[in-house]
């Protein structure tokens, strides 16, 4: 038997893609045990009436919501009227070709517990798009990936054509904001092996763009959101924590040696040894407060290596700005100095979040 898919398609105002629309996935997906649930928020343009007459021939749900607007919360409440066991996510404008769910139904059924239709891998693209889109697009895309680190895995997080296992999502966990459901899901779903498809995102030929400033604005908040709730918020406050007890740490070792220690003369030593012993206080507690749930499986001193070559370079590099900033630009030692500062601790926080604690 097969398994059955339940497409999860958000619609407002669609009334002249709707029937292409259904008419094309049931000529791709022919053969398959498949649904539409179309989650509409009350259009008034005749896609409810169109729909509901295209619910006599073709497996079509026809879900209306009065009280809210929005596109990831609407996939929200269409999972709670799918009956399958595989969901697949599409807008619905045809700009997601419905003649690539079959490549998506097989990257599932041979194996994957998620299947991203990417825009971003060879083979896909949007053509269409004018240079502000395409620039837009691949902000945001660095954006999720620079502050979502684990979405890294994937070329194209933000993508709104994808198909998963329901079994790996919890929805009481799902709390969406603007469009990005992709990431959403895939951040708070449990997914082991997603596999990316690529596909041409075509242009729009009927109906309106929904696409709004806010969307920008709501994408932020959205992101913002994943981080605190995915940890990720977490262990960046951490790591700051930590980086100030490294500066007490190190202030206080430099007074020890040249008040007690005997360097008084030779304050230059005194300076490398508290930097070095504070580097090693920061990486044991950010090993075992910091990145503690991340460091199964690596060894000890290869983590104590990594982070200290990091701090190093991130050393050089608060220098190096330092030198740039006052000597080339003229710039007020005290600013250049915590520009440096600032540069030197966000590279030491995403390098060691990504390599050391990978
Ligand atoms: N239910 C529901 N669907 C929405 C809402 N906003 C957009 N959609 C649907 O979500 C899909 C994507 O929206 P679009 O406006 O096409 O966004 P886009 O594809 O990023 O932008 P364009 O390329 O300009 O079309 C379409 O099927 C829309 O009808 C909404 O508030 N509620
Ligand atoms: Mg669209």
């Amino acid at each position: 038997m097969k398994e059955k898919i339940s497409l999860i398609i958000p619609s407002y105002n669609e009334k002249d893609n709707i029937t292409p629309l259904v008419e094309r996935i049931d000529r791709a997906l022919a053969g398959q045990d498949y649904e539409i649930v179309l989650v509409d928020d009350n259009s008034k343009d005749g896609t409810i009436e169109a729909a509901e007459a295209l619910a006599t021939r073709y497996p079509v749900k026809v879900v209306v919501r009065r009280d809210e607007r929005g596109l990831a919360t609407a996939v929200v409440h269409g999972l709670k009227h799918a009956s399958g066991s595989i969901i697949g996510v599409m807008d619905a404008d045809l700009q997601h070709p419905p003649e690539k769910l079959p490549d998506l139904v097989k990257a599932i059924e041979d194996g994957a517990d998620m299947a991203i239709g990417s825009r971003y891998i060879p083979g896909g693209g949007c053509p269409n798009w004018d240079m502000t889109r395409k620039i837009v697009s691949k902000v945001a895309l660095m954006i999720s990936h620079l502050l979502l680190p684990s979405t890294r895995r994937v070329k194209d997080p933000l993508a709104g054509f994808f198909m998963f296992r329901r079994e790996n999502v919890d929805i009481a966990k799902l709390k969406p904001i603007g469009y990005k459901i992709s990431l959403e899901i895939m951040l708070t779903g449990n997914f082991k092996n997603i596999v990316e498809v690529p596909y041409i995102f075509e242009e729009r030929s009927a109906g309106k763009s929904k696409l709004r400033p806010q969307q920008q604005i709501d994408f932020l908040k959205h992101l913002f959101s994943l981080m605190r709730r995915t940890g990720e918020l977490a262990m960046f406050l951490k790591f700051i924590a930590v980086g100030m007890s490294g500066v007490i740490v190190n202030e206080g070792v430099y007074w020890l040696l040249t008040r007690f220690g005997g360097l008084a003369a030779y304050d230059y030593w005194a300076v490398i040894i508290g930097i070095e012993v504070s580097i090693i206080t920061n990486f044991v507690l950010n090993d075992s407060f910091t990145f503690a749930r991340r460091r199964t499986g690596k060894s000890f001193p290869g983590r104590l290596l990594k982070f200290n070559l990091i701090c190093v370079v991130g050393a050089g590099i608060q220098w190096g700005l330092f030198m740039l900033f006052t000597r080339s630009f003229g710039v007020y030692d005290l600013l250049s100095n915590f520009i440096g500062i600032v540069v030197g601790f966000l590279w030491n926080y995403y390098v060691n979040r990504n390599w050391t604690w990978k």
